[in-house]
């Protein structure tokens, strides 16, 4: 196996590109596939204040490191969510991150600063522990990206993440998820504006870009993930792109070119009639907005 670019060992191939990329060439591709989302999506430019969601993980590490490469001004935020051993070393890969480049990192602790975890979330709704998560983590970031002056949150997500919100967002022909579901959600009265830099990118690049760059990330999935929809769809998406190379791309970006503007408008009519929490403050579309009900539920 050869690189496309030079020739040299390969380290990875891309089928879907019909490509393989020694260590210095996937970063370059890499490199490439972001600076091409960003643009094509207007995301944001080296004017702006850039938060990163980090979780720990391969991908907003990568995210990260690709970011600051490309010259954006961009900070950390990492979120606790007290899952345990798993959220103790996930913070430890961050802050380590961080600090070996001498990167600015926020951190906010559900548990310390919240008073509850997602697993006494997960317990006291009895409900999916992704559920509350998902929710703490949009809502905080968000807050926090407002409170600190940040321009934009992006988010570590990638194309097999995407392709598989789609599909589920699809299987239930949800409108308002679909009409939401871009790499850019603009900004709104009391949100940031919402980006996904790596929409381009497969998992398996970021992984092989992690260890290319000597990032050290957690390895372990979430223990809560077991079983949830979300794993099924990247397995179902996973067994169709080995079938035919291309194919999740092909859905996620035909769904972009040729899909999303249908359903546009009732993702944007659902923020439009929002109000602020009577609580914290954050738009809601009446009284107490979810986290703060979880939140009470919870601790
Ligand atoms: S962290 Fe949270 Fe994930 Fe764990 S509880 Fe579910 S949503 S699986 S990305
Ligand atoms: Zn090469
Ligand atoms: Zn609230």
């Amino acid at each position: 196996m050869k690189c496309r670019v030079c020739r040299g060992p390969a380290v990875i191939d891309i089928r879907r590109h019909n490509a393989a990329f020694c260590p210095d060439h996937l970063v370059a591709h890499c490199e490439e596939q972001v600076r091409r989302a960003v643009h094509e999506y207007e995301m944001f430019t080296t004017d702006d204040r850039i938060l990163v969601a980090v979780s720990g993980g391969k991908d907003s590490l990568a995210l990260w490191d690709l970011l600051v490469r490309l010259g954006y001004d961009v900070d950390g935020l990492y979120l606790g969510l007290g899952i345990g051993e798993y959220s103790d070393e996930s913070g430890l890969y961050t802050v380590a991150f961080a600090a070996d480049r001498s990167l600015k990192l926020h951190q906010v602790e559900l548990g310390t600063d919240f008073g509850f975890t997602i697993p006494a979330a997960a317990a006291a709704t009895h409900r999916s522990p992704c559920g509350s998560c998902g929710l703490s983590k949009r809502h905080l970031f968000n807050r926090h990206a407002i409170e600190l002056g940040y321009d934009v949150v992006a988010t570590g997500h990638n194309l097999d993440d995407e392709a598989a919100v789609l599909l589920g967002n699809v299987l239930r022909w949800d409108v308002s998820f679909l009409g939401r579901q871009h790499p850019v959600l603009p900004a709104a009265e009391g949100f940031a504006r919402k980006v996904k830099p790596l929409v381009r990118m497969g998992e398996r690049e970021m992984a092989a870009y992690c260890v290319v760059r000597g990032i050290d990330y957690q390895v372990e999935e979430c223990p809560m993930a077991a079983g949830n929809r979300h794993l099924g769809y990247k397995e179902i998406l996973n067994a169709l792109e080995d079938r035919s190379p291309g194919s999740k791309a092909a859905f996620m970006f035909g769904y972009l070119a040729r899909g999303h503007e249908r359903f546009h408008a009732e993702g944007a009519e659902e923020r439009a009639e929002l109000e602020p929490c009577t609580s914290c403050g954050a738009p809601t579309p009446k009284g107490v907005c979810a986290f703060c009900k979880l939140r009470e539920r919870a601790s």
